[in-house]
């Protein structure tokens, strides 16, 4: 289809982009003056490790241990409490050869961790995947299997004793129906093998929290039952098991309907719940319609642990979308975590403070920051818009406001600010000159950004 704004407009289309442009400058002027009531994203809101607190509740994400510096450093270290490695801990990381072991990105987690007052999680020490080369390679008796299984847990587990809150022990033991997943460990050993890495694991550190961790068992399903069942008789049998792990890979709009009670019924067997891997992917582009899904589908996972006292709390599967391991595994899928790409917080951040307490309309603050936006002129196929960052009773001496672009606009320049725009995420943080808003002061910067069709008033978020 040719839009009336490309090449050849006759007489007729000009005018009707010059009334286009004249409706969307009167509409928007008209509705611009909009105030983005605070909260803002980080300014106004409590971090959400700190509604996570007052809810009695852990927040974590899963890092990478590189990344830990900078705006990564600052976000991981402020809004969470609670770190899992990504990959730091998993057996083929930590001795990729037999006997010579790397701890350094593991140490410097649990580093950082402890310089940011947060819990550890521990992932993980009997898996079926990442372990190493050696390992998978070698030919091995069923005693030696479980020798080397025990060497590795003792050895892993008493090196961060008291430094790890909880361990995700046993990973994906079971099949989607329920049967035991063929792997090394259960091939070998049998199913005795989940007993005994607890035991083991309960003797190198018996303050730290053991679970058991899989997927698709958030809802009630023949893998949950199975998971509820060995649980159970683990418990049963005397066999140390403090949690289980529901990791919540889930997709877009698919929050299983029967979480909460699946929650409740593992809790009911007396034992701690985590949420420990969540994304929510959802298919690219990512869209306004989208990410509104899924702040949805965060906010019913967090409401969810917050209803039943012994969900011990929720962990992010990474926080950005610059770090997710979705769009390596799922061709055009991504955008599945709080964060975008570059590090603006998504809609789903905010409906997760909701979850916990904060934002939204709940207790507005007394003194606040707020940003307007405004769409000074707008013409056929582009407008300028400005954003004012006011303060009273409150001041800044640094912000960024972000936005999302639903309609397509895209910014092409910007003054007295540094903006930048990735798919709809627009992020504009202060230039050298105006970072300090005082109270009862306020700063503006603009820009010019290209619009087609409508071009709607964002909500703008201050941090
Ligand atoms: O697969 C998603 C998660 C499912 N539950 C258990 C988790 O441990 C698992 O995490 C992912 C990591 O997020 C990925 O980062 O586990 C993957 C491996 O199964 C990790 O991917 C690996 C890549 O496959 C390697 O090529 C890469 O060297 O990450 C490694 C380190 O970046």
């Amino acid at each position: 289809m040719t839009s009336p704004r490309t090449t050849g407009r006759t007489p007729a289309t000009r005018s009707l982009a010059t009334r286009l442009a004249a409706l969307a400058t009167g509409a928007l002027t008209a509705v611009a003056l909009f105030t983005a009531a605070a909260p803002a994203a980080h300014a106004a809101d409590a971090p959400l490790r700190d509604l996570a607190a007052a809810k009695g509740k852990v927040i974590g994400t899963a890092v990478t241990g590189s990344r830990l510096t900078g705006t990564y450093g600052d976000i991981a270290g402020t809004q969470f409490s609670s770190l899992t490695p990504g990959n730091a801990m998993k057996w083929g990381s930590v001795e990729p050869t037999q006997g010579t072991f790397n701890w350094s990105e593991a140490d410097q987690i649990v580093a950082f961790a402890r310089a940011h007052g947060q819990q550890v999680r521990g992932h993980t020490l009997v898996w079926h995947s990442q372990n190493p080369s050696w390992l998978t390679n070698g030919t091995w008796t069923a005693a030696q299997l479980s020798t080397l299984l025990q060497n590795h847990i003792t050895t892993e587990v008493s090196r961060y004793r008291g430094q790890v809150a909880s361990w995700d022990v046993v990973n994906e033991p079971f099949n989607e129906d329920g049967t035991y997943r063929s792997d090394l460990w259960y091939d070998n050993l049998g199913p005795s093998y989940i007993a005994q890495a607890l035991t083991w694991a309960r003797a190198a550190d018996p303050d730290a929290k053991l679970y058991i961790n899989d997927y698709n068992v958030e809802g009630v399903g023949a893998k949950s039952d199975a998971l509820y069942n060995l649980v159970k008789s683990l418990k049963a049998q005397g066999v140390p098991i403090d949690g289980v792990g529901l990791q919540a890979h889930l997709i877009l709009g698919q929050v299983p309907a029967t979480l909460q009670q699946n929650i409740q019924r593992f809790a009911d067997l007396g034992v701690d719940v985590s949420v420990t891997e969540l994304d929510v992917r959802m298919q690219l582009p990512a869209t306004a319609a989208k990410l509104t899904q899924q702040a949805a589908d965060y906010k019913a996972v967090f409401a969810a642990c917050v209803a039943v006292s012994r969900c011990a709390g929720v962990t992010v599967w990474g926080f950005t979308d610059s770090d997710s391991w979705i769009p390596d595994v799922f061709s055009g899928y991504g955008a599945a975590t709080p964060y975008d790409e570059n590090y603006a917080p998504k809609p789903a951040y905010g409906a997760i403070a909701e979850a916990l307490g904060g934002g939204g309309t709940t207790t507005p603050p007394t003194g606040a920051c707020t940003a307007s936006y405004e769409v000074v002129s707008a013409w056929n196929n582009g407008f300028t818009g400005q954003v004012r960052i006011s303060c009273s009773g409150a001041a800044l001496s640094s912000w960024k406001a972000t936005w999302t672009y639903g309609a397509g606009q895209r910014i092409t320049q910007a003054w007295n600010a540094a903006c930048t725009q990735s798919g709809t995420a627009v992020s504009c943080a202060n230039a050298g000159y105006n970072g300090t808003v005082p109270d009862g002061g306020s700063v503006t910067f603009g820009f010019n950004a290209s619009w087609s069709g409508s071009n709607p008033v964002p909500v703008v978020t201050l941090g």
